[in-house]
């Protein structure tokens, strides 16, 4: 009797605890709850939470009395909070940290309802400085700094939100639409944008590539920021027009591989030194606003670790339809997006002349398609439409009104909702496959997102091809996330690894890791023999890119035991950071091509500077054990039901007594970091594919490594300008605190703030610059293709 008591308590308990349930079946999406901002830009800041940003605009969520646009995602719950952001990040570009910090770079010029230039206007900018109503400052020169905090953190703690004030840390310019890479000592690289934007980087005629009147930024500079001034590259000057967000990737010799337009190159970017590679078959655009699919393949022991990056779709439109800085010239919901995929290895080892290789047709069209490398180094492709173009926009060149846009704002129609998975390592013609995928019914059109999850699911978020919040158009924004389900769901038993390091160094001693044979079914010799420990950093993705995204499989040998255990010896990630620069990641063992759940680690020193480097790892031989050691974990899922499947994942409601009993345990952190250091999982500990409690609040705590404080130094840097460089010390684990400007006058208050630009006082004389360097395209050789009913396009306008 108080056994079933207890029981039935216990059930009514799970029931009143549970947040949600889901089912998860391979190959599915599931409800990933409301993100209260349209999820335009998101990272995965540690193995709980999610970072989102949106554009400043009239979300119905609220922070500090104004329009949110920042919001995090619990992993565990679904649940997600509000967090305020002071400029507007619309369209930046991001990067992690070494420490594990992120950083969102320039974004766009205040605005306010409508997308209108905000209240008050910043002449020397060229755009609004802050709103009135929206109350979002400048974000053009932002960096804004996020230190990932977990549950139990004091998310009220300063320390814990987004650091955002251009007065204290700022770019040297302006960039919208910029990319960055994370170079091999931690530092990043800021590339291109516009200094106020448009559908494309150029007007038409493009008789101005390199500035454009001051709209096109063909120049790159640092974070933490150099001394000398932005540089021009001349790429960007020479695929001027599309060139924003330019595909660009770290190469192993130091170099940077740089894609945009229809042009290839391979940049020293400390000597600024060009070396041209072939233009891209075809003439598929794949940058913004063509949107390709583009990743770097996974880097692994049989390709020497040398990186080839693939490419795929996009839009092969003739240049002329792109149009200019209001709009396409053509109208590109009706224009089918490409399906061609082309790869290229920038630096062959054996030393021939890089070159484009044609691979497999994508199995359709896609604009805006989006790569997410998986653990088990598949490459999973989502989101994006069969025609047309990222951007939006009232009007086209031939729609010239915007009742007559058949797709509201949105400039591409056809919404791809079913995944697909590309296999580099099949044979061509082989390479892709949907088979097993449902089709989600939600468009994920301009500013989806997608980001793989710890559990090794990805979150899908976002979608907003309209200029501010408009939920009753056809394509309206989405607050809706889903979590999709790779294939490998469908496994009975995941490896439940333990021994996971916290940390990887460049080279060194490697570490052991021990599979129980619960963890895996069938021959145990096998099984290691077909095991893959895959380091894998999802990035910071925006606009169907995944900046920074890195897949890695280590090298390793294994020793199996007469029950079955197996250990695994894990070299550690080669000595050379530019192959995989340093900083967070996540780290998988994938058996029989089942990912366990990942561990947050980080790679190298936790600083910016140059990383430590050994030798390579020495690993031991191969043992195998007789032929009968087994696996004895399930094949497979008995259920695939999505209904029979339920699950709890966290405890919320009722958990709060659970939440507040770790929390006194683990005390009060307030700038800190904790990472399981020596996270040690139960041997005999089963994770089914849908058990997520691995990561339940608070399982972070044990063995927290309480490191100190990582922050800025102001005292030991040069600041030419007020703002940028500073020293970063200290460990990998804790919080990046960009320190007060000397001056505080010069922060930002609640209210609107005194402007002051390095000096540059506002005049309210200047007219707006909007019409310096736009207006209405006039082909010289046909004036009646001239709209009827332009008004000078926002800068906000995309
Ligand atoms: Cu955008």
């Amino acid at each position: 009797m108080l056994r079933q008591l207890s029981l039935s308590f216990i059930a009514l308990w799970l029931a009143s605890t549970a947040t949600y349930t889901v089912g998860q079946k391979a190959g599915s999406f599931a409800d990933g709850g409301n993100t209260l901002v349209s999820a335009m830009m998101m990272f995965m800041g540690n193995e709980e939470k999610m970072y989102i940003l949106d554009k400043a605009e009239g979300n119905a969520a609220q922070v500090k009395g104004h329009p949110a646009w920042g919001s995090v995602w619990d992993f565990n719950t679904h649940q997600v909070e509000v967090m305020d952001v002071r400029t507007n990040v619309f369209c930046s570009s991001g990067m992690h940290l070494p420490n594990g910090s992120y950083i969102t770079l320039g974004g766009n010029g205040a605005v306010g309802i409508g997308g209108n230039i905000g209240s008050q206007f910043d002449p020397t900018q060229g755009t609004g400085a802050w709103d009135s109503v929206y109350q979002d400052f400048d974000g053009g020169r932002s960096i804004r700094v996020l230190n990932p905090c977990r549950s139990g953190d004091n998310f009220n703690d300063p320390s814990c939100q987004w650091f955002d004030d251009p007065t204290v840390l700022a770019m040297q310019s302006r960039r919208w639409y910029s990319t960055a890479e994370a170079l091999q000592d931690g530092s990043v690289i800021i590339i291109g944008g516009f200094a106020n934007g448009g559908y494309i980087n150029r007007n038409y005629p493009n008789v101005d590539p390199q500035f454009e009147g001051g709209a096109a930024v063909c120049t790159y500079e640092f974070f933490p920021e150099k001394p000398q001034t932005p540089q021009t590259f001349n790429f960007l000057v020479q695929t001027s027009g599309l060139n924003a967000y330019p595909h660009t990737f770290l190469m192993p010799s130091g170099k940077l591989f740089v894609q945009a337009n229809v042009s290839t190159v391979l940049w020293d970017a400390n000597a600024n030194i060009e070396t041209p590679l072939p233009p891209m078959p075809g003439n598929v655009v794949r940058v913004y606003p063509a949107s390709g699919a583009v990743a770097m393949l996974p880097l692994t022991p049989d390709n020497q670790y040398n990186p080839t990056i693939i490419f795929c779709g996009g839009s092969d439109m003739p240049d002329y339809n792109w149009g200019n800085y209001s709009w396409p010239f053509i109208d590109t919901w009706d224009y089918p997006a490409s399906k061609d995929c082309q790869r290229i290895t920038p630096e062959p080892t054996d030393g021939s002349t890089p070159a484009y290789e044609q691979d497999d047709d994508m199995l359709e069209g896609r604009t805006m398609g989006q790569f997410i490398i998986l653990p088990d180094l598949t490459l999973l492709v989502v989101n994006g439409g069969l025609n047309g173009t990222a951007g939006y926009s009232q009007m086209t060149l031939t729609t010239p009104t915007f009742d007559q846009m058949p797709f509201g704002e949105s400039l591409a129609s056809g919404p791809v909702g079913q995944p697909a998975i590309y296999n580099p390592k099949a044979p061509k013609g082989s390479r892709w496959s949907n088979a097993g995928f449902d089709t989600s019914q939600i468009a994920r059109l301009y500013h989806s997102s997608a980001m793989l999850l710890p559990d090794a699911s990805v979150l899908i978020a976002g979608s907003n091809p309209n200029i501010d919040v408009n939920t009753s158009t056809v394509f309206p924004t989405q607050y809706q996330a889903e979590i999709l389900y790779p294939l490998y769901f469908s496994a009975g038993n995941r490896p439940a690894p333990t021994g996971m390091p916290s940390k990887l160094t460049y080279g060194g001693n490697p570490f052991d890791i021990t599979i129980p044979s619960s963890s895996y079914s069938g021959s145990s010799n096998d099984a290691a023999n077909n095991t893959m420990i895959t380091l894998i950093r999802g990035g910071f993705t925006t606009h169907a890119m995944n900046m920074g995204q890195r897949a890695m499989q280590l090298r390793n040998t294994y020793t199996v035991q007469s029950d079955g255990t197996i250990v695994l010896h894990v070299a550690q990630p080669p000595p050379n950071p530019y192959i995989f620069q340093p900083g967070p990641a996540f780290l998988y063992v994938v058996i029989n091509g089942i990912p366990s759940n990942g561990t947050y680690v980080i790679l190298g020193n936790g600083q910016i500077g140059p990383q430590p480097t050994a030798a390579d790892s020495t690993l031991p031989d191969s043992i195998k054990a007789d032929a009968s050691a087994s696996g004895s974990g399930q094949e497979s899922n008995s259920s695939t039901s999505a209904t029979s499947k339920t699950v709890i994942i966290g405890a919320v409601v009722g958990g709060i007594v659970l939440i507040g009993l770790i929390g006194g345990l683990i005390g009060f952190f307030v700038v800190r970091r904790k990472r399981a250091s020596q996270r040690k999982q139960p041997s005999n500990l089963e994770f089914a594919m849908n058990n997520s409690s691995r990561f339940g609040p608070g399982a972070g705590a044990g063995g927290a490594d309480n490191d100190g404080i990582y922050q800025r130094d102001m005292s030991n840097a040069g600041y030419p300008r007020g703002h940028g460089t500073g020293l970063m010390r200290d460990s990998d684990s804790s919080a990046f605190l960009p320190l007060k400007h000397e001056n505080p006058s010069m922060a930002w208050g609640e209210t609107p703030p005194n402007l002051n630009y390095d000096g540059r006082v506002s005049t309210p004389s200047f007219r707006d610059s909007e019409d310096t360097y736009r207006g209405p395209y006039v082909p010289p050789d046909d004036p009646s293709k001239q709209p009827r009913s332009y008004s000078p396009a926002p800068n906000h306008r995309f």
